[in-house]
C-alpha cells in the first residue's frame, strides 16, 4: 500500500428479482423493473479473482450508503459507493472507451441503505452455488473499494468468521432480518490446496488461532496475512479448467478469462 495504485477486480454479481417479499426489497424490484434492458450487478472488489469458484454470499455493510449508477460502456447498471461510482469514471474500460461517455460524471438512478441490499438474490459468476444472497459484513469500510465484498470462505478469514457468526447465531441473523435459507445451506467450497493447510485455508487458519469472531483483529489479519501469501505461492486450483495449475499461474488467466466473458471489470485507486 502506498506504492502506486491498487488494482482491484470488480466482480459483476447479477441481482435477481427479490424472492423473499420483503419490503425493504421495493426500491430493487422498481429499479429492476424500470430498466429491463439493463442488468443491475452488485460489484464487490476483489484482490483473488481465482477465488470465485467459492462464492458463497455477498456482504454489504448494513448501515453503508450505496448507489445505483448508470454504466456507459456496458449498459448496465452497478451498485456501488459513490466515492467508487465517481472513482470508476475517470477510468477506461477496455482501451480506448471511458466507463461514462461523459469523463468524470456518474448517474445515480437510486440510492440503497446496505440494509435494504441485505437478503437479495444474486447470481454470481463462476460459483458453485446457483443463486447465493446478500448478508450483512460489520467490518466493511466504505473508503476502500466499492463497500461491497464478495464471500470466500474457504480462503478468506474475514469471510468465514462472518459467515460462520451468521450460521451459528439465529439471533444474529434474524436482527438483520435474515431468514435461514439465506445463510445455512452454504457450506464452505474447497477450491484452493495448499500443502500443509488443507483445502480450505481460511478454516484451518481460523481453527488453528481459535478464532472466534470478527473482532478478533489482531488473529485475523495473521490469518489473512499467511494464507494469503502460501496461497499465492504454494497454493494449486482443485477446481474449474485451471485445476491442477499453481495459484500464481492461474490467477492471471482466470482474471483475463473473467474480463473477456464480460463477468468482471477491472477498478483502480
Ligand atoms: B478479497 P486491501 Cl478469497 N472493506 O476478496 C473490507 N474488506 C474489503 C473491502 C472493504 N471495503 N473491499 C474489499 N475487501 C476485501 C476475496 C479474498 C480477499 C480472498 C482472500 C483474501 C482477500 C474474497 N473476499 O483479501 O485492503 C476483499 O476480499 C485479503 C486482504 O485492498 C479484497 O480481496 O488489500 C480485499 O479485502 C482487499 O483488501
Amino acid at each position: 500500500e502506498g506504492v502506486g495504485p491498487q488494482e482491484y477486480v470488480l466482480i459483476k454479481i447479477k441481482v435477481l428479482e427479490p424472492d423473499h417479499g420483503q419490503a425493504r426489497h421495493d426500491k430493487m424490484a422498481k429499479l429492476l423493473k424500470d430498466h429491463p434492458n439493463r442488468t443491475v450487478y452488485m460489484v464487490p472488489a476483489t484482490l483473488r479473482p481465482e477465488t470465485m469458484y467459492g462464492q458463497t454470499n455477498c456482504f454489504v455493510l448494513p448501515s453503508g450508503e450505496y448507489g445505483a449508477y448508470l454504466i456507459d460502456a456496458t449498459d448496465e447498471i452497478f451498485i456501488m459507493s459513490a466515492r467508487s461510482a465517481r472513482g470508476l469514471a475517470c477510468q477506461v474500460y477496455k482501451g480506448n472507451e471511458y466507463f461514462n461517455k461523459e469523463f468524470g460524471k456518474s448517474t445515480c438512478l437510486e440510492t440503497f441503505s446496505g440494509d435494504e441490499l441485505l437478503g437479495l438474490p444474486l447470481k454470481a459468476p463462476l460459483a458453485t452455488y446457483e443463486k447465493v444472497y446478500t448478508l450483512p459484513l460489520l467490518t466493511i469500510s466504505m473508503d476502500k473499494g466499492t463497500g461491497v465484498v464478495t464471500s470466500v470462505p474457504s480462503d478468506a478469514p474475514d469471510d468465514y468468521v462472518s459467515l460462520k457468526a451468521l450460521q451459528d447465531k439465529p439471533e444474529f441473523r434474524a436482527k438483520f432480518d435474515i431468514t435461514d435459507d439465506m445463510v445455512v445451506p452454504f457450506e464452505v467450497v474447497p477450491i484452493i490446496s495448499i500443502e500443509g493447510y488443507g483445502d480450505a485455508s481460511a478454516v484451518f487458519m481460523c481453527e488453528k488461532l481459535k478464532i472466534k469472531s470478527p473482532n478478533d483483529k489482531a488473529k485475523l489479519t495473521q490469518a489473512k496475512d499467511e494464507t494469503y501469501l502460501k496461497g499465492f505461492t504454494i497454493g494449486v486450483m482443485q477446481i474449474g479448467p485451471h485445476k491442477g495449475k499453481k495459484v500464481s499461474e492461474a490467477k492471471p488467466i482466470i482474471k483475463q478469462e473473467m474480463i473477456d466473458a464480460g463477468q468482471a471489470v477491472l477498478y483502480f485507486e
